[in-house]
């Protein structure tokens, strides 16, 4: 069995697996009779909820990307990170479509709240409305993707929870259910549940998004079914995935990847081209896509959201706080 003490992104950029070794895997995947994913959704693969959905997708047009070209369905759910399944990217989507249920699915929202929420995630759905935004997605291993998200305002549902003026934090709780998912025991190093935080007023920023879905369709289980977070100025690991608890703390939550490793992944994880991570440089980015594995584009601050978030960190110091 393979034990990894360090996950993909301690490797060199390099490292990462290329076009060559995903034809690989999609023969493995054929010869082991799994249904691959081509372009379009394919059948049989699991996705969370499903009550909501406007027939056709209703697009937000103020979150547009026109810069870059959007990236393919087959990239967006065939290249994945999902390490409570499997840390090869390209095997997730077999991974969590093995019986994992992510319908019917229960939210919690709690902590510092006037009152504990306990939420059907079809319910909070119709409650809140579905719109598609189109945001950029950059990982902190330096790829990137141009993804449709289906979903919600973050700062809907905070609404709705009414924090104490004690709130100051939210922190963020991925399900764990080691028959489900393989990844917990394999990687017993990791300090499970996934967790994620954001300071409130990051939270409540227009641009941080509750995805129930991607174009336009109920989330697959690989892209964190039913119901995951997007928050696209920061690093794709602040995106966490099959969200189970919303908590709103007093003190800044402790995160996963903080723990794992807190030289190497801040609190903040802003995307920031002059910050280089410990191991490479974060100025530019391989673009995944067609035929196009190895282009490189600069990396944008804040990955290109710098007018929607820069006054959120107006007389901080972003090489500390990272
Ligand atoms: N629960 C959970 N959430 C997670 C991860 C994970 O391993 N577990 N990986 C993160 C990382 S590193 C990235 S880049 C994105 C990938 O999202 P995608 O597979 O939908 O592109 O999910 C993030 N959220
Ligand atoms: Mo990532």
């Amino acid at each position: 069995m393979l034990i990894k003490k360090r996950p993909d992104w301690h490797l060199p950029e390099t490292a990462v697996t290329d076009e060559k070794d995903y034809n690989h895997r999609r023969e493995f995947i054929k010869k082991a009779g799994i249904m691959y994913a081509g372009s379009s959704v394919a059948a049989g693969v699991a996705t969370g909820a499903t009550a909501g959905f406007p027939e056709k997708p209703n697009v937000n047009r103020k979150y547009v990307v026109t810069d870059r070209k959007p990236t393919p369905y087959k990239y967006v759910t065939g290249y994945n990170n999902f390490y409570e399944f499997t840390t090869d990217k390209y095997l997730v989507r077999h991974f969590a479509n093995q019986g994992w249920k992510t319908e019917p699915w229960t939210l919690k929202v709690g902590g510092h709240v006037e009152k504990e929420l306990t939420l059907d995630v079809n319910d909070l759905c119709k409650e809140m409305g579905i719109e598609m935004r189109v945001y950029r997605f950059r990982c902190v291993e330096a790829w990137s993707m141009v993804i449709p998200w289906d979903g919600f305002p973050l700062s809907k549902l905070i609404k709705k929870a009414q924090p104490t003026s004690k709130a100051k934090y939210v922190k963020f709780t991925t399900f764990m259910d080691e028959k489900a998912a393989p990844g917990f025991k394999r990687y017993n190093n990791y300090d499970w549940p996934y967790t994620e935080g954001l300071r409130l007023d990051e939270a409540n920023n227009e641009l941080t998004f509750l995805a129930v879905g991607t174009f336009g369709k109920p989330m697959p289980n690989q892209n964190g079914a039913p119901i995951r977070l997007v928050v696209p100025w920061k690093y794709g690991f602040k995106s966490i995935k099959s969200l189970v608890r919303i908590d709103f703390t007093e003190e800044q939550p402790k995160t996963l990847w903080n723990s794992a490793a807190p030289a190497e992944y801040g609190f903040y994880s802003n995307v920031n081209p002059k910050v280089p991570h410990p191991r490479w440089s974060q100025a530019t980015e391989r673009v995944i896509g067609e035929g196009a594995l190895a282009d490189r584009i600069p990396t944008l601050m804040f990955n290109g959201y710098e007018k929607q978030v820069a006054a959120l960190y107006k007389g901080m110091d972003l090489v500390k706080n990272f």
